[in-house]
């Protein structure tokens, strides 16, 4: 079960620390990163099939990214050399500037827990502190690091409601997933009560986020390591210590679901090693325990980078049963950004073990990888400056995931609604006062396609079950185009007092309802959705 967080969190772990004094000591004796990477180099490499880059992969190749052509990959000196006598190599350069750096506005895993825990301390209706389970170092005692969750919603209405969760950083080096993770944190909680989407989604909704999957790779990654697995020194023969030949188990590899296939290693040293068994690691049995257990209605691991959107299967090019819907979610979720979007065995490259296809093919969550930020961001490292603007362009497809996890697929079909406005006039009567609010919204398709309007509703306070909403109707008569203006009167039996939720949202033809848009409607006011929805959030 779920272990509920209360107060203290930083209490010391009991237990030897002569492991801990062991890890210590291999990582001060071993020369620095940047000596241990040495003759290493980023290299292009010519490939005929997406299943070859998986066989590099499960060689230990360290692959960065897949590019229309080419693949740029870390190599070590005997790498290189292999590589290249197979003539594979079409270009080399040195490791990038800024390899394995750690820029200052990075959350170290004691920040990560510190903000956790003032957010539920400064939230305490909104937030709720979960400790999922332990890191391999805990588990040996050397370290007191647990995978923290956190659950956002407004526990003043109760649930249950549907929900999703958002894994961040089963890659360590992946620096960008938890700072995403925590900004979504920050923009919900700090907007509830203000912006309408935030509250709506609060009220509606419950968001979990665990910003680090993998605590003790992370605490590597702030000691300038390139450091991608988790941190078990259980088979550790591995010279050097350093990527591309580090301890460690390839957390997006121990899942069990199809474990042990294509694109992970049977070698502890390689960057793709597996483990020893299906869900052998701490840290995935605590995500598959906790998934388990919640049942989310969608499921986003969060990696980088490649600007990519990516869903089940991992390993083949089969279509998965809802191949549909998994796509129409993609689609919507990369609309704002452009990532590309599909299966990665056409995209990246094929893998089994990893988080996905085990929720998905377990469970049948509607799972998604997110690979954030593209080839021009500093790779795994982005500076300072890249970080706003990373956390900006994945925000709408976190946001639109949240919005429609009460039937995903569904709503993914469906149209969306923008430019919601509301007149609101006070009436006064022999009975008091009562107030008329005369709502007009458009209704259109996102994708320009041909899938007509077919029906609008609207819903004050609380998100009414979708088409059990009031109906709007059409403004030029007829539910007849892929984008319809629509409208339509509620009449309150009191005047407005104080700031009331009002909800649209659309059908189309097909009979898919899209999600919701909100917003506020003030007495004797005009409440006006001009933004985009899912792309930003607005002033009240
Ligand atoms: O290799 C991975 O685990 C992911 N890429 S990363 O660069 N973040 O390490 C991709 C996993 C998605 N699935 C497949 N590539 N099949
Ligand atoms: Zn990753």
């Amino acid at each position: 079960m779920i272990a509920r967080k209360k107060r203290t969190i930083l209490s010391l772990a009991t237990g030897t620390f002569l492991g801990a004094l062991f890890l210590a000591l291999v990582l001060l004796l071993s020369p620095s990163p940047v000596a241990r990477s040495e003759g290493d180099v980023l290299a292009h490499l010519r490939f005929t099939s997406h299943a070859q880059v998986a066989a590099w992969v499960a060689q230990g190749v360290d692959v960065w990214e897949v590019r229309d052509g080419y693949a740029l990959a870390h190599l070590s000196p005997p790498q290189t050399a292999r590589l290249r006598n197979a003539g594979n190599i079409i270009a080399e350069q040195p490791l990038p500037a800024g390899y394995a750096s750690y820029p200052e506005c990075y959350r170290t895993f004691s920040d990560t827990v510190a903000f956790l825990q003032t957010l539920s301390d400064t939230y305490p209706s909104l937030v709720t502190l979960y400790d999922l389970g332990d890191s391999w170092e805990k588990t040996q005692g050397w370290a007191n690091r647990d995978l923290w969750a956190v659950r956002i919603t407004n526990a003043a209405i109760p649930g249950p409601k549907p929900s999703i969760f958002v894994a961040s950083e089963h890659h360590a080096r992946e620096l960008i997933t938890p700072e995403v993770a925590m900004r979504l944190a920050s923009l919900l909680t700090e907007g509830f009560g203000s912006d309408p989407q935030a509250t709506w989604l609060l009220n509606e909704r419950e968001i979990w986020l665990v910003p680090m999957t993998n605590p003790d790779g992370h605490v590597q990654a702030e000691h300038h390591e390139d450091w991608r697995k988790n941190t078990n020194t259980s088979d550790d023969t591995c010279p050097g210590h350093s990527s591309p030949n580090s301890f460690g188990v390839d957390l997006n590899r121990n899942y069990g679901y199809g474990w042990g296939g294509i694109g992970s290693s049977t070698d502890p040293c390689n960057e793709t090693y597996r483990g020893a068994a299906a869900f052998s690691e701490p840290e995935t049995q605590a995500i598959r325990d906790f998934v388990t257990a919640k049942h989310p209605n969608i499921l986003l691991s969060l990696h980088s980078y490649s600007d990519l959107i990516l869903y089940p299967w991992n390993s083949t090019l089969t279509a998965p049963p809802d191949e549909d819907g998994l796509r129409a979610l993609a689609s919507r979720m990369a609309r704002y950004n452009g990532y590309a979007y599909g299966q990665p065995a056409r995209l990246l490259y094929p893998v089994t073990g990893d988080t996905t296809d085990w929720a998905y093919g377990t469970l049948g969550i509607p799972s998604y990888t997110i690979e954030i930020g593209g080839w021009d961001d500093g790779y795994f490292w982005p500076a300072c400056t890249r970080v706003t603007p990373l956390w900006e362009e994945v925000r709408p497809s976190l946001l639109y995931a949240a919005a429609v996890a009460d039937s995903p697929y569904d709503r993914a079909h469906g149209p969306d609604v923008s430019n919601i406005q509301v007149v609101s006039s006070t009436l006064a009567g022999t009975l008091g006062n009562m107030e008329s609010l005369t709502v007009t919204a458009q209704i259109y398709d996102p994708d320009g396609g041909a899938a007509q309007v077919a029906a609008a509703e609207v819903s004050l306070d609380r998100l009414a079950p979708a088409g059990t909403g009031q109906p709007l109707a059409a403004m030029d008569g007829h539910f007849d185009q892929a984008g319809e203006f629509v409208g339509g009167n509620l009449s309150l039996p009191s005047a407005l007092q104080a700031p009331r939720l009002l909800f649209v949202r659309g059908q189309d033809q097909e009979g898919h309802w899209g999600p919701p848009s909100a917003v506020w409607v003030y007495p004797a006011s005009k409440g006006y959705l001009s933004y985009i929805p899912f792309v930003a959030l607005s002033a009240p």
